[in-house]
C-alpha cells in the first residue's frame, strides 16, 4: 500500500459509462505466465462519460486494442488500479492481453494454485487481478471462455456455463471452451483446472430438467464426497418447494480447495469450497461439521437465485444477497433437523459474535455507508444480522404474503443488479404493509437494548408491560429513529399460557402475539386476569435486541421449568448462568442451590429433546462475557471455570449416569436424533473430566467410531487432565489435514500451564503452512478467541504475538490478516491493564508503513 487508502460512499454510487454485454476470455495457463486475452462488447450507458473505466491490480499489461486498433501507450491512462481509454463512441470492442502468475498468488484472490489445482476466488474484487475489466457487480455480461492447459498437469479444466468444445493441441496440451448463457458479473466468474476426481449424480428438477451434478475433489478425498452431493441435492428439492425456485442449467460442479480464504462461493455452475466446508465422512468429520457443510452446500445453492440471478447493484447492497440466502439456509437446516436446536445455536452466535461487532469499533449497519476495503464487510453483521432482519420481515407480514413478496423480487428483478429497496418494495406490495420505518434496521449500526417492565395490579387483575428502546449511538433520541421491534410474546400462568385478548394474538388459542414495537416508549396492558402472570418474551429470538428485563431468578426457574417455547427456556438458564458467574468471582463463591435444583431437572428431563437440555447445561461463551466494559477477561475465565466445577460437583451423579448409560450407533448418521444425543453425552463427559474422573473419556477415545466421540473425548482430556492422547490423535491423522486442523486448533487454545512458545511449536510441525488460510485460523484464530489465560496475559506478551502474526501474514494474505486481527480491536472494552497493552499493539500495527488496504482499514478504525 503506498497512498493512504481512499473511502468509498453508497451516496456517491453511479452507474458505469460503459457495460459489458459480452466477454470471451482465453486463458493459456502456465504456472508463473498465465496470459489472458480478454475480449469486452461494450456499450456506453446513455448518460455515461465518453471514458471507459477498466479496473485492474498486479497486471502485467501486454496490449490493448480499441475495435481492433491496438492503442499507443498516450491513448489510455493506467495507475496502480484502473485503465482508462477516452472514447466517445457508443458501440466499441475492447480487447486486452494481460499476464498473470498465479503460482507467487498468496492473496488467493483472482487466479492462484492451490496444491496441483489452478482455481479463481473473484468475490468481491478479484476478477481486477485477472484482467483489465469494468469490475463491478452491475456490469453483466455473458462469458464465454477457452481454458488451455497441459494435459496431464491439468486433465480437468471448467468453467462455468456448458461445455462447448474440447480437444488435443501440440506439446501435451488440451483446451475446453465454455459457454454461460446467463448474464453475470466478474465476481461470479471461475475457472478451475487440475488434476482431479470427481463424484457424480444426477438430478431431474419439477419440470423434468436433468442436471449433472459433480463434486471434484483430489483423488485422496473420493470417500468424503458422499454427504455434500445428498446436501445438494436435498438443498435443489427444498428451494423447488420452499421457494419456487428451479435450477437452472443442465450442469452443476462444486470443487474443493485446500486454500481458500472463506466457507465457499456461489460462482455460477461453478461453487468453489473450502475443502473444509464440503469434505466429510463419519471418522474425520464431527456432527457440528456434518451440519455446517449441509448449511454451507445449501447456501452457496440457494445463491443461484439469490445472488446470481437476481444479484446486487453495489457492494453497499451485500447483504441483499448474503442476509436473504443465510435465512433461507437457515429455514432449510431448520426443515432438515430441529427447528428449536438450530434457532438457538443461531441466536448463540448471533449474541456471542455479531453483539461484540456491533458494540466495538468495526460497527456497522446491515447496509454500511461507506468502506475502505470490501473484503472486510463480509461480516456477522451483513449475514447474521442481515438475515435477521429478514426473519423480522417474514415475522411480520406472514409466511403467505413473505413468499409473495419473495416470488415478485425474483420475478421483477431477474437478470438484473438490484438494492434493499427493491427486495424491500416486493415485500412492501405482497403484503401492504408499508415498510418505511422498517427501513432503519438496514442503516442503524449496533444492538437496540429493549427495557421491559412488568407492572401488576392484583386487585384489578390487570397487567402491563412497559417497553422502552434504546438505540447505542452517538447523538441520542433526536438523530435517529425509533426501530420497528417485533417482540413475540405469551403470558404464562400455573396451567400454561393465558388467552392474550389483544387483537391479533396469533396462536389458535390466543396464546401468543407479536406485540410491534415502533416507538421509543410503549405500555401494552392485558387482562384482566385471575394470577399474575410469567411474561415469555421474544419468543423464537424473534428481533436481533438485548432484552432487559426485571424477571426475579424465580421467575426465570419458572420459564426453564414450563415454558413452551424452547428459546425462551434456553435464554433464561443462559441468563441465570451468566449472574452465577458474575458472583463466582468471589473467592468464596458457592453453586446457588435453587439454579442447582433447576439445572439438575432440565437434566433428568428425559422427554425433552437433549440437544436442547446440553445447551441448557453449556455455559455462555467467552465472546458473550467478555461483552461490556472495563472487562477483565481472566477474571471472568477463572469465575466460568468455578461455575464448571461446581456444576461439575453438584450434579456428578446425573453426568457419570448418562456416561455410563452412553448410546452408541453402528450406523453412524447426523441425524438430529443422534446428534442430540452424542451433544449431551459429551455433554456429560466433560463435566465428568473436570471432576478429575478420566476413563470413560480414555475408553470413548480408543473405540469411538466417529469423530465427533473421539475429538470430545480428547477434547475434556486436553482441557482437564494431565495425561492426555494428544500425540496419538496427531500421529492416527497424520494423513488428514482436515483432521489435523481441529487438533491445532485445540492445542493453540490450551488454557493451563501452556507458554506461547508452546503455539509457536505448533507453527514448526511439519504440516502446518502459513500459506494456509484454515491452518492459519486454526493456530491463531484459535489463540485470538479461546485461549483467554494467554491471549490476554497481563504482560501483553500474547496481543504482541498475534500482532506480530497478522503483520506476517499480512504480507502475502490481506483477508486473512484482517479478520485474524478482529480480537486485537476490543480494547476499549477491556480494564485498563489489558485495555492500554493492547492499544499499544494496535499503534505499532498502525505504524507500520506496508500494512495492507486490509488491515490499514481493521487498525485505523479500531484506534480512532
Ligand atoms: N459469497 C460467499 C462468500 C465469499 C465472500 C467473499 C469471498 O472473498 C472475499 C469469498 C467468498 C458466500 O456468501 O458464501
Ligand atoms: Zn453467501
Amino acid at each position: 500500500m503506498s497512498m493512504q487508502p481512499s473511502t468509498i460512499y453508497l451516496a456517491d454510487y453511479r452507474p458505469p459509462n460503459f457495460s459489458v454485454s459480452h466477454v470471451e476470455l482465453d486463458f493459456d495457463i502456465h504456472p508463473t505466465q498465465t496470459r489472458v486475452v480478454s475480449t469486452m462488447t461494450m456499450k456506453r450507458h446513455p448518460q455515461g462519460e465518453a471514458i471507459i473505466v477498466l479496473n485492474g491490480f498486479e497486471l502485467t499489461l501486454i496490449a490493448i486494442e480499441l475495435n481492433g486498433r491496438e492503442l499507443l501507450a498516450g491513448e489510455y491512462h493506467r495507475d496502480e488500479e484502473s485503465l482508462s481509454i477516452p472514447c466517445d463512441e457508443f458501440d466499441v470492442t475492447v480487447r486486452v492481453i494481460t499476464e498473470i502468475n498465479p503460482l507467487d498468488n498468496k492473496a488467493l484472490e483472482g487466479l492462484y494454485r492451490s496444491a496441483s489445482m489452478f482455481c479463481t476466488q473473484c468475490e468481491a474484487e478479484g476478477f481486477r487481478r485477472i484482467s483489465y475489466f469494468p469490475d463491478r457487480p452491475d456490469v453483466l455480461a455473458t462469458y464465454r471462455v477457452r481454458i488451455e492447459a497441459d494435459k496431464a498437469e491439468c486433465p480437468v479444466l471448467l468453467s462455468n456455463g456448458n461445455l462447448e468444445l474440447s480437444g488435443e493441441l501440440d506439446n501435451q496440451r488440451h483446451f475446453s471452451v465454455w459457454y454461460d448463457p446467463f448474464p453475470k458479473p466478474s465476481y461470479l466468474f471461475a475457472l478451475v483446472a487440475g488434476d482431479l476426481s470427481a463424484q457424480s449424480d444426477v438430478f431431474v428438477t419439477a419440470s423434468g430438467r436433468e442436471v449433472a451434478l459433480h463434486l471434484y475433489v483430489e483423488a485422496k478425498d473420493l470417500d468424503k464426497c458422499d454427504f455434500a452431493l445428498e446436501a445438494l441435492k436435498r438443498s435443489m428439492i427444498w428451494d423447488e418447494e420452499k421457494y419456487g425456485r428451479e435450477y437452472d442449467l443442465d450442469l452443476f460442479n462444486i470443487v474443493a480447495v485446500d486454500d481458500f480464504n472463506m466457507g465457499a462461493m456461489e460462482n455460477k455452475s461453478l461453487n468453489i469450497f473450502n475443502s473444509s466446508c464440503v469434505l466429510a465422512k463419519p471418522e474425520t468429520t464431527t456432527d457440528q461439521a456434518f451440519q455446517r457443510i449441509e448449511g454451507i452446500v445449501a447456501h452457496e445453492y440457494f445463491h443461484n437465485w439469490s445472488g446470481n440471478r437476481v444479484t446486487c447493484r453495489d457492494w453497499f447492497q451485500l447483504s441483499l444477497k448474503e442476509g436473504f440466502t443465510v435465512y433461507r439456509d437457515a429455514q432449510f437446516s431448520a426443515d432438515m433437523g430441529s427447528a428449536a436446536v438450530k434457532r438457538i445455536e443461531d441466536v448463540a452466535l448471533l449474541r456471542a459474535r455479531q453483539f461484540a461487532e456491533d458494540a466495538g469499533p468495526l460497527a456497522h449497519p446491515v447496509r454500511p455507508a461507506s468502506y475502505i476495503e470490501i473484503s472486510n464487510f463480509y461480516t456477522l453483521t451483513v449475514y447474521e444480522k442481515g438475515a435477521e432482519v429478514v426473519r423480522m420481515i417474514n415475522t411480520l407480514i406472514g409466511d403467505d404474503a413473505f413468499r409473495k413478496g419473495s416470488d415478485l423480487y425474483f420475478d421483477r428483478n431477474d437478470g438484473t443488479a438490484a438494492t434493499i429497496e427493491d427486495f424491500i418494495a416486493a415485500m412492501a406490495e405482497a403484503s401492504g404493509r408499508d415498510f418505511s420505518a422498517f427501513m432503519s434496521w438496514y442503516s442503524q449500526a449496533g444492538t437496540p437494548e429493549v427495557h421491559v417492565t412488568e407492572r401488576w395490579d392484583e386487585t384489578s387483575g390487570f397487567y402491563e408491560l412497559a417497553f422502552e428502546q434504546r438505540l447505542p449511538l452517538a447523538g441520542g433520541r433526536e438523530n435517529w429513529k425509533p426501530l420497528v421491534i417485533p417482540i413475540r410474546l405469551s403470558l404464562l400462568g400455573e396451567a400454561g399460557a393465558l388467552a392474550i385478548q389483544q387483537a391479533g394474538a396469533e396462536s389458535a388459542d390466543n396464546t401468543e402475539w407479536v406485540y410491534e414495537l415502533d416507538q421509543y416508549e410503549a405500555t401494552v396492558k392485558f387482562g384482566p386476569f385471575n394470577e399474575r402472570p410469567v411474561p415469555s418474551l421474544l419468543r423464537d429470538f424473534s428481533a436481533p435486541v438485548k432484552l432487559v428485563d426485571t424477571l426475579t431468578d424465580e421467575q426465570l426457574r419458572f420459564l426453564i421449568a414450563r415454558d413452551t417455547d424452547a428459546y425462551v427456556r434456553w435464554d433464561s438458564s443462559q441468563k441465570l448462568l451468566l449472574a452465577e458467574i458474575e458472583r463466582a468471582k468471589s473467592d468464596s463463591y458457592s453453586l446457588c442451590p435453587k439454579l442447582s435444583e433447576a439445572l439438575a431437572a432440565v437434566l433428568a428431563d428425559d422427554a425433552a429433546d437433549p440437544a436442547l437440555r446440553a445447551y441448557s447445561l453449556s455455559l455462555p461463551s467467552e465472546a458473550l462475557l467478555q461483552q461490556g466494559e472495563s472487562v477483565d477477561p481472566v477474571a471472568l475465565f477463572t469465575a466460568k471455570d468455578r461455575v464448571k466445577a461446581a456444576i461439575a460437583t453438584e450434579l456428578q451423579e446425573q453426568f457419570r449416569t448418562i456416561v455410563a448409560q452412553r448410546v452408541s450407533w453402528d450406523q453412524y448418521q447426523p441425524s438430529a436424533e443422534q446428534v442430540g444425543q452424542r451433544l449431551l453425552q459429551n455433554l456429560a463427559l466433560d463435566y465428568v473430566v473436570k471432576l478429575g474422573e478420566c476413563s470413560a473419556a480414555e475408553a470413548q477415545f480408543a473405540s469411538a467410531n466417529n469423530m465427533t466421540d473421539q475429538l470430545a473425548a480428547l477434547r475434556s482430556l486436553f482441557r482437564y487432565a494431565d495425561r492426555h492422547p494428544m500425540a496419538e490423535f496427531i500421529s492416527q491423522w497424520a494423513e488428514d489435514g482436515l483432521v489435523l486442523n481441529t487438533a491445532f486448533a485445540l492445542q493453540a487454545s490450551a488454557r493451563d500451564g501452556a507458554t506461547l512458545a508452546d503455539i509457536q511449536r505448533i507453527t514448526e510441525h511439519q504440516a502446518f503452512d502459513f500459506d494456509n488460510p484454515n491452518k492459519v485460523r486454526a493456530v491463531f484464530g484459535s489463540f485470538g478467541s479461546d485461549n483467554t489465560p494467554l491471549f490476554h496475559a497481563k504482560d501483553g506478551s500474547g496481543y504482541e504475538y498475534l500482532g506480530d502474526m497478522v503483520l506476517k501474514i499480512d504480507e502475502s494474505n490481506p483477508q486473512t490478516a484482517s479478520r485474524l486481527a478482529a480480537p486485537l480491536t476490543r480494547w476499549r472494552n477491556l480494564a485498563p491493564a489489558y485495555s492500554a497493552a493492547m492499544k499499544a499493539v494496535l499503534e505499532r500495527l498502525a505504524g507500520c508503513p506496508t500494512l495492507s488496504k486490509d488491515l490499514y482499514e481493521v487498525v485505523s478504525k479500531s484506534l480512532l
